[in-house]
């Protein structure tokens, strides 16, 4: 039994709803319930099956993992391949080139379809005109793009020639830009002209140039894709347009065969400190877990499935789950560059229905903001080619868990709950679809061949039932293997709090079957009168109310409990919410959580807002909410989707009534 003084954790590990595959879907399944048993057998073995079952080597590797080096892994090293040829050449080579890998669709409505033989031409050019810009074999090339076509085809030709890519989310300021550009010391920088955001042009160009007149740098040339046709400033000599390079370069080009340990990508992400770290990624273990995870967690049938990623390629999601495991499994997928609203509400759905989606992976905001739209929306599609729904990025509420697979899922689908991160390269933590049971709002066990555990304080397991922190036992191909140019960093981050075990950075807990459940990063635990009280857990509760639509929560510093729990909450148009005075509103959802969780978690303050601060990847930005709950000056709000949404907030609290 889990400890009765924790407070606030019952909540969730009392969820008793399951969801059992359905014979049907297990009896097609790709994964079978024998997979855990093979992996645990042999660790390595049974990855050194999937390296070579999965992907084309250059060179079969005959070393598998060399951990002598610890913590800095070596997987399968003295083979080599080409991640771009395993993901576009092959399938052509092997019949396939009909088959669509692309299907694009742009925000005002634009499409485009590129097949597998189109995008080995496509790649091949690109690679040719990276050549031709001076790019070679282990030069850093910086990809500023929207979601379109370019963007695989640039991550695909840069991995052709083996120079790795930096992709810079489309949304991040010049200044991020520049320093991202300056750590990983980029050669090339490709963009466009700008890209399609809420049914306007705007403008990526400029953020370039400014980047780089901020100093020195190592940049030669700016690629430049024309998407919107907008006016743009050009430097001669530096500036090049994608039309005049690659579309008039020769379809025709040898992939560059390199070492399974040579670098993919680096991808940086915000750590503790102001400055980012620049996560780098290999080759052939990268794919491996990549390709693995794809077709085992998603039930991926190349054949006939239509998959969509809602990611965009700024994220680790878009780079192992929209580029590199769909293609090199050789699946047909959806691309799309716009917003969820634009031009409607529907949208989203709308593409489903459109391509026939079969296989939908998105995150837990998304689900909860087509809640509090209402079901109405996606009600008037066809949603019924899904047959498998996936999330990832943030704990996924019970609640939003259910409606996604009630209404998007027709209460039938399986749904993954998939727990991983930037560093561990792909998925790692999820059911399997035909063989879990599953149960709402669990990631429930590590993946076969993943060997991940929750610890307290000291370093020991917790047992069934127990709280901690979320650690990874033993080396996994995608781990990442360092952070660009900063080996002690790497070290100090993840492997000094525990000896011998990877530290997440994330809270969580066993229920009584031992599954995991995923309870936020350690740092979004609050500390109520020496009880811990996980954010997820009372977001959690408010959800449960009908009249939430989605909540956010912060521990604020107390002089008297040392944290008090804030929340923030959007109401539901179409509950009733909307009707409450905000006091009626407070009580109730107080008494709520009181009784959801106990009276230690209600919170001490419940505010009302429009809108909840959100990463581009969809994360919270409880740093910020925090900010306004301590009457803080707000603090760098640069990488929010929409920086507005904190002046609103402000206004909307600053308002009678
Ligand atoms: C893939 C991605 C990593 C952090 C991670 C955790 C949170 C991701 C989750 C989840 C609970 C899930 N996270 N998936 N928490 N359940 N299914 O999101 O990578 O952007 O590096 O974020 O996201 O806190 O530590 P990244």
């Amino acid at each position: 039994m889990s400890d009765p003084t924790a407070g606030g954790l019952e909540n969730l590990l009392s969820e008793d709803r399951r969801f059992a595959p359905s014979p049907e879907f297990a009896a097609q399944a790709n994964a079978t319930a024998d997979l855990y048993s093979w992996a645990n057998a042999d660790r390595p073995a049974f990855w050194a099956e999937q390296a070579r079952e999965l992907l084309s080597w250059s060179t079969p590797f005959e070393q598998v993992l060399d951990w002598s080096d610890a913590p800095v892994a070596r997987w399968f090293a003295d083979g080599t391949l080409n991640a771009a040829y395993n993901a576009v050449d092959r399938h052509v080579e092997a019949g396939d080139g009909d088959r669509v890998a692309l299907h694009f669709e742009g925000e005002g409505g634009d499409t485009r379809t590129l097949t597998y033989a189109d995008l080995q031409r496509e790649v091949a050019k690109a690679a040719n005109a990276l050549g031709k810009l001076g790019v070679g074999t282990g030069d850093r090339v910086a990809i500023y793009l929207p979601l379109i076509p370019e963007a695989v085809v640039t991550m695909l030709a840069c991995a052709r020639i083996g120079a790795p890519h930096s992709v810079v989310f489309g949304g991040f300021s010049a200044e991020a830009l520049y320093s991202r550009i300056v750590d990983a010391e980029a050669k090339l920088v490709v963009t466009a002209d700008g890209g399609y955001r809420r049914g306007a042009a705007s403008a990526l160009k400029p953020a370039v140039d400014e980047a780089l007149a901020k100093g020195e740098t190592t940049v030669e040339h700016v690629l430049v894709v024309k998407r919107t046709g907008q006016d743009t400033d050009w430097t001669d000599g530096r500036d090049v347009w994608w039309a005049d390079v690659v579309d008039t370069a020769s379809d025709e080009h040898e992939p560059v065969a390199v070492e399974a340990e040579h670098p993919l990508f680096i991808l940086y992400t915000s750590g503790t400190t102001g400055k980012p770290k620049g996560i780098f990624h290999t080759t052939g273990g990268y794919l491996t877990q990549a390709a693995y995870t794809h077709l085992n967690v998603f039930d991926l049938k190349p054949e006939t499935d239509v998959y969509w990623c809602t990611a965009d390629i700024g994220w680790v999601t878009g780079h192992t789950y929209v580029v590199y495991g769909p293609l090199v499994n050789g699946a047909t997928q959806v691309i799309y560059e716009g917003t969820p609203d634009t031009p409607h509400r529907g949208r989203w759905w709308e593409i489903v229905q459109k391509y026939g989606v079969t296989i939908l992976y998105t995150a837990p905001t998304a689900i909860r903001t087509c809640m509090k739209w209402g079901e109405e929306i996606p009600a008037g599609f066809d949603l019924s080619s899904l047959r498998v729904l996936g999330s990832v990025g943030e704990p996924i509420n019970p609640e939003a868990w259910m409606w996604y697979r009630r209404v998007i899922g027709g209460d039938r689908t399986p749904i993954v709950d998939t727990w991983w991160q930037t560093e561990t390269g792909a998925i790692m933590i999820s059911p399997l679809p035909g063989v879990t049971e599953a149960k709402p709002g669990s990631a429930q066990v590590p993946l076969p061949g993943i060997a991940a555990d929750v610890v307290d304080d000291e370093a020991h397991p917790v047992p069934d039932g127990g709280g901690g922190y979320l650690v990874i036992r033993e080396p996994w191909p995608s781990m990442l293997r360092g952070i660009w140019g900063d080996l002690e960093r790497y070290k100090d981050t993840y492997w000094s709090r525990f000896d011998g075990l990877y530290f997440a950075g994330d809270g969580a807990k066993k229920d009584a079957d031992g599954d995991i459940w995923l309870l936020g990063r350690v740092d979004d635990v609050m500390n109520v009168s020496g009880h811990r009280l996980s954010t997820t857990e009372i977001e959690s509760a408010l959800v449960s109310h009908p009249w939430v639509a989605e909540a956010a929560v912060v521990g604020a510093s107390d002089e008297t409990t040392g944290q008090a729990v804030v929340a923030f909450v959007i109401l539901r148009g179409d509950a009733g919410g909307g009707d409450q005075s905000a006091d009626e509103v407070q009580t109730t959802l107080r008494n709520h959580v009181a009784k959801e969780i106990g009276p230690i978690a209600k919170p001490r303050q419940i505010l009302v807002v429009a809108e909840l601060p959100k990463t581009r990847s969809g994360k919270i930005m409880r740093r910020l909410l925090r900010d306004v709950a301590e009457h803080r000056e707000v603090g760098d709000a640069t990488t929010l989707a929409d920086s507005s949404v904190m002046d609103l907030i402000a206004q909307g609290l600053a308002a009678p009534g």
